[in-house]
């Protein structure tokens, strides 16, 4: 049964620590969002792919959730030194994105990889293959596409300056995919949605994590036509979102902060959506967009919980 699971972020990459474990590696593509990459220092950073490297790897941060475990920081902070002499207009010794001596290393291969012409594809493989990951990891084009975030007090800024240098507590107005009309999804990513018996949207956030994937015609296309046998797993309980900034951006996007929301996104490409069971109510409500609800644990409190999660998202 191969299975394509659209991810972005930590709840994607905990998702898929479970269900490796209920599908054949040979038989599991993660599709992943790439909105969140920055360059810095002169580097590429593919944050969601990281994320999901280090943590089926069993090397993330447990308490950040992004990042290595046992990092340590010292040439972030021998940057500081530079902050004091920078130009204004300059953004070089940048501190506020946590890049540790470890994580350095990843950035290090892939930016040289990328100069000397591989593609963020060819690359992400090798990355994944240095760390063991056992199933394939996509990024969702090799083409550059960037969240940008129109806020309301700060103007329009890049995904990592809302989401850790503001901690994503600034009220937004709306969201850019740059580069997401002219870029092109890769082959492999068509391929595997084609081909797909059962396509998962991982418990990532609606708008900045799976959005800049469906801002790519050819695969909001390639979704919608795959619409039943795609299930969606509802990153909300109980009306809050366990990490991130869903639930405030639902409602800073203008939509009330139910399931029945998530499910108008989610209905043009999805044929049922997974939610919490401390939101059973809502099922009828989700019923009526022409979803099926699925009720269930959408917790994944520990590997166990996150297999059973894994199993439901197969079988529905
Ligand atoms: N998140 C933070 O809250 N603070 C950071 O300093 C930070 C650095 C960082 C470095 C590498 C990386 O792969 C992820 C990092 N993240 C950090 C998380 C990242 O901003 C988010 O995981 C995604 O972009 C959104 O899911």
């Amino acid at each position: 049964m191969n299975v394509v699971v659209l991810c972005g972020g930590v709840g994607a990459a905990r998702f898929l620590r479970g269900l490796m474990h209920v599908v054949p590696a040979k038989d599991l593509t993660a599709v992943v969002n790439t909105g969140d990459d920055l360059e810095l220092h002169g580097l590429t950073i593919c944050p969601d792919l990281d994320t999901i490297t280090y943590t089926v790897a069993d090397a993330i941060d447990p308490g950040r959730g992004w990042g290595l475990e046992n990092e340590t920081w010292t040439s972030l902070q021998a940057l500081e030194r530079f902050e004091a002499v920078r130009p204004a207009d300059s953004t070089a010794a940048t501190t506020w994105f946590g890049l540790g001596d470890k994580d350095l290393a990843t950035h290090l291969y892939r930016t040289h990889r990328l100069t000397e012409g591989a593609t963020l594809t060819t690359v992400t493989a090798e990355i994944a293959k240095a760390w063991e990951v056992p199933f394939r990891l996509l990024p969702m084009s090799d083409d550059p596409i960037r969240t940008h975030v129109e806020t309301v007090d700060y103007g329009t800024i890049s995904f990592q300056e809302y989401f850790v240098r503001h901690r994503h507590n600034i009220a937004v107005r709306s969201l850019k995919f740059a580069g997401a009309t002219t870029a092109c999804v890769s082959p492999d990513v068509l391929q595997a949605i084609t081909h797909a018996d059962r396509i998962i949207i991982a418990p990532s956030n609606p708008f900045v994590s799976i959005g800049p994937l469906r801002a790519l015609p050819d695969l909001e296309r390639a979704l919608q036509e795959r619409r039943e046998n795609t299930v969606a797993i509802s990153p909300l309980v109980g009306g809050k979102a366990l990490k991130g900034p869903a639930d405030r951006l639902l409602s800073e996007l203008g939509y009330e902060v139910t399931q029945k929301s998530i499910a108008t996104i989610y209905n043009p490409i999805a044929s049922s959506l997974l939610i919490d069971t401390i939101d059973a109510d809502q099922a009828p409500a989700i019923a009526a967009t022409g979803m099926t609800p699925i009720v269930t644990n959408t917790i994944m409190s520990d590997l166990l919980t996150t297999k059973s999660l894994a199993q439901t998202a197969l079988q529905t």
